[in-house]
């Protein structure tokens, strides 16, 4: 069973030019937000604590599809701004964002003529916020792409592994693939203008000519969007890691971590394990670091606003990149293929950058890099310009740093050099 879909066959893709934007980029938003986001992990005034797009499967609440269906009666989003998300994902810093347009539980978000339970046609809201969006984003310049859930639809009977109603009234997958997931994914393709980005999920068990049937429409509508590897079967243009999975050494190719504010995917009452701003900026800096490109979740509550911890976080997070955002923006993977005891290294235009996760603290402070072949020429704070003492013996480069730690959520040390980035072993950051 292949759970997050073949990772391998889009290393081989690496120097695809259409990806070239996607690896320059480094730090998009992922959007979690349906029916699920009115349930909050809520149901029957019982309190589940798994991720709460999940809240409908016998994992959990084991919600019938009838009566999951009444949550669309609810659904009025009467706070949903494009405008205001789009300003908000400027100042958060991301470059792209990708939004759930149907989820594990069927219902689309956008306005559908293949089924009526989408939030146009079965809400009171009767509005498309993906359209809204989509053109806002577009206005901003911020790439928009969209999450579909092509293997799993909990609404179809057959369609997923699971299926908990009536089991005598069973579709098949592919009837359901050629009905709904198929016309679907044209109606996104072709109503909401660019697609940066088309991605699916959980592939599970679904055969090639399902993936090839995505493959060849995303290909004749949108030829420039990507299309991630959870399509399965290998054959999309760059690679997802699991669920909160940031690679420990560099993987191959052009690749994605793929993380949350949380635990939790969708809004959740009962979610309050949220990531401070500081590891939310490690965890996108170790991925850059390993040449990745990196996709925070946010869920909105279901009538449209932001809950304010992952909000705040993330605008902080926005702040440090306003100021130290060439470290990641447009940089290279670390020539390290692991990270540094102290922090990360990303590669940029004239050098290298060191992330200082660890202040040292005591004796002299200092970070020390093994095995860097190439001469260092001066090494400063990158915000403040204070220079720093560099002494270069043998396997060892050091750095002296200020006793007293700058207030940055991560200072960072630009090291200026000549473009020589050899390291003596690449997996070893220690003698
Ligand atoms: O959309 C988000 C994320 C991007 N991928 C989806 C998630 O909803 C798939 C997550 N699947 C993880 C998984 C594996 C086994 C079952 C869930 C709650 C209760 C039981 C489970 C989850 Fe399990």
């Amino acid at each position: 069973n292949d759970l997050w879909g073949s990772r391998a066959a889009a290393a081989q893709k690496a120097s695809d030019p259409r990806t070239a934007w996607f690896t320059q980029d480094r730090y998009a938003m992922f959007i979690h937000w349906g029916l699920f986001s009115q349930a909050a992990s809520t149901w029957n005034g019982k309190k589940y604590y798994g991720i709460a797009e999940w809240l409908m499967h016998p994992a959990m609440a084991g919600v019938s599809k009838n009566d999951y269906a009444t949550l669309a009666n609810q659904f009025d989003p009467q706070s949903f701004d494009a405008d205001a998300w789009v300003a908000f994902f400027k100042r958060a810093g991301v470059k792209n964002i990708v939004i759930t347009a149907k989820h594990h539980d069927g219902f689309a978000m956008f306005k559908s003529k293949v089924d009526t339970f989408n939030i146009v046609d079965g809400t009171p809201y009767k509005r498309d916020p993906l359209k809204e969006l989509a053109q806002a984003c577009y206005k901003a310049g911020i790439r928009f792409g969209f999450y579909y859930s092509q293997y799993q639809d909990w609404r179809e009977q057959g369609s997923a592994a699971v299926a908990w109603d009536d089991p005598a009234q069973k579709n098949s997958f592919d009837a359901y693939f050629q009905h709904k997931a198929l016309p679907q994914v044209r109606e996104l393709l072709r109503n909401y203008g660019p697609i940066s980005v088309v991605w699916f999920d959980t592939p599970g068990t679904m055969g090639e000519k399902y993936s090839r049937q995505l493959v060849d429409l995303v290909k004749k509508y949108q030829p420039q969007a990507l299309i991630n590897s959870r399509i399965g079967n290998g054959v999309g243009d760059y690679s997802t890691y699991g669920d909160n999975e940031v690679p420990r050494v560099s993987p191959p190719g052009v690749w994605e971590a793929v993380d949350t504010t949380n635990d939790s995917w969708g809004y959740s009452v009962t979610d309050y394990n949220w990531k401070s701003p500081q590891e939310l900026l490690h965890r996108l800096i170790l991925t850059t670091a390993r040449g990745g490109t990196y996709m925070i979740n946010m869920g909105p509550r279901a009538d449209g606003s932001f809950p304010d911890i992952p909000q705040a976080a993330l605008t902080e997070v926005g702040d440090w990149l306003k100021r130290n955002g060439e470290t990641i923006y447009g940089a290279q993977r670390s020539p390290w293929s692991i990270a540094q005891p102290w922090g990360d290294v990303t590669t940029g235009q004239n050098g290298l950058y060191l992330h200082v996760f660890d202040w040292p603290v005591g004796g002299t402070h200092s970070v020390a890099l093994y095995g860097l072949q190439g001469k260092v020429r001066s090494a400063r704070l990158l915000d403040g310009g204070a220079s720093l003492a560099v002494t270069q013996d043998g396997d060892w480069t050091r750095i002296t740093l200020p006793d007293r730690r700058p207030d940055a959520l991560v200072p960072v040390v630009a090291l200026d050099m000549d473009g020589d980035y050899r390291v003596k072993d690449a997996d070893i950051i220690a003698a």
